[in-house]
């Protein structure tokens, strides 16, 4: 009978899983159990096996766990982490889609959303920042910094916390995680390599320790980001700036469209809110109607 350690899940790939033992070092892992799903920043009990490899035998309760979900799969992202930090560049260009996705996963996560915006050496960075002054409008903390010459805003905001870096391939994850960590611990990607192969530098999610506290997860570029897994309620809730409108529509079941009396629609035309982010939401509680609903991990 092998002793079961405590460990923290660093990264993840198919059916494999690195762990960090609480005494310090790492070992390969398999499940025990197919449905047993891993993420980076779960914590779990483990049997060693020798000195290399063991056996992840169970998972602990997670206090969050950031995944996206569409019709077709479920894919865990990262478990207990305090904050989403969606990174931007102003080159290449970002989806707004993508990043009102990330928002509200965070939200209805109940985990903080910080936007980080790289790359800000770049000319054309002065525009990115004035179009980002939206979010900021919302109460978002939006960070300009440089991963490449200072990212010393971006790690003020991460240290003492447990983060995932999120962002579309190229946008500069990695080589802010390496700035972090002062080492070429993440390989990073020539953008037109990147771009033209379709192929994103980084292929699975890793976890790093901050050497001033806390950790990071670096993550692969996402180009989707379903959010299938939350209810319309959930989803409708996650815009701060419609949360304490909703009820007030003249029909409970309200979907915001063309129905008479709709106190978001109204919100917009005081211009309280912006028709974007109406429409973003719209799309989204849409289409988590649409799709059956997954059951929590
Ligand atoms: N000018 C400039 N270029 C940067 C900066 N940060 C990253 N880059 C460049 O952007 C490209 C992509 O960087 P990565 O860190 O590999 O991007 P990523 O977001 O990790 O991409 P994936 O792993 O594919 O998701 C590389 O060529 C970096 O050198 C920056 O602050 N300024
Ligand atoms: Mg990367
Ligand atoms: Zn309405």
């Amino acid at each position: 009978m092998t002793a079961r350690l405590d460990a923290l899940v660093i990264e993840t790939q198919r059916r494999r899983a690195t762990v960090r033992l609480d005494e310090g070092s790492e070992l390969v892992c398999v499940t025990r159990g197919r449905d047993l799903v891993l993420a980076c920043g779960d914590r779990v009990h483990v049997s060693r096996v020798n000195a290399s490899e063991g056996v992840v035998e169970a998972v602990a309760e997670r206090a969050t766990l950031i995944y996206r979900a569409d019709a077709h799969k479920v894919k865990v992202v990262a478990a207990n982490v305090t904050q989403v930090v969606a990174i931007l560049a102003p080159w290449p260009a970002w989806s707004e889609e993508l990043l009102n996705r990330w928002l509200v996963c965070a939200e209805a996560s109940g985990v903080k959303a910080v936007i980080g915006l790289n790359k800000i050496d770049l000319v054309e960075a002065a525009a990115a920042l004035e179009t980002l002054s939206r979010y900021r409008d919302l109460g978002y903390d939006v960070v300009p910094f440089s991963a490449k010459f200072n990212a010393a805003p971006m790690r003020e905001r991460l240290v003492g916390e447990r983060s995932v870096l999120i962002g579309q391939s190229g946008m500069g994850k990695s080589k802010l995680l390496n700035a972090l960590v002062g080492a070429e611990a993440q390989r990073t990607g020539e953008i037109s390599e990147a771009l033209d192969s379709g192929r994103h530098t980084t292929t699975f999610t890793r976890l790093f320790a901050l050497p001033e506290g806390g950790w990071v997860i670096d993550s692969p570029g996402m180009q989707v980001f379903g959010l299938a897994h939350f209810t319309r309620g959930q989803i409708e809730a996650a815009f701060p700036e419609f949360r304490e409108r909703l009820g007030q529509c003249r029909f409970r079941d309200c979907r915001h469209l063309h129905e008479p009396d709709c106190a978001l629609r109204e919100a917009v035309v005081r211009g309280e809110a912006s028709e974007a982010r109406l429409a973003w939401l719209r799309k989204f509680s849409a289409e988590a109607e649409a799709l059956p609903h997954y059951a929590r991990h």
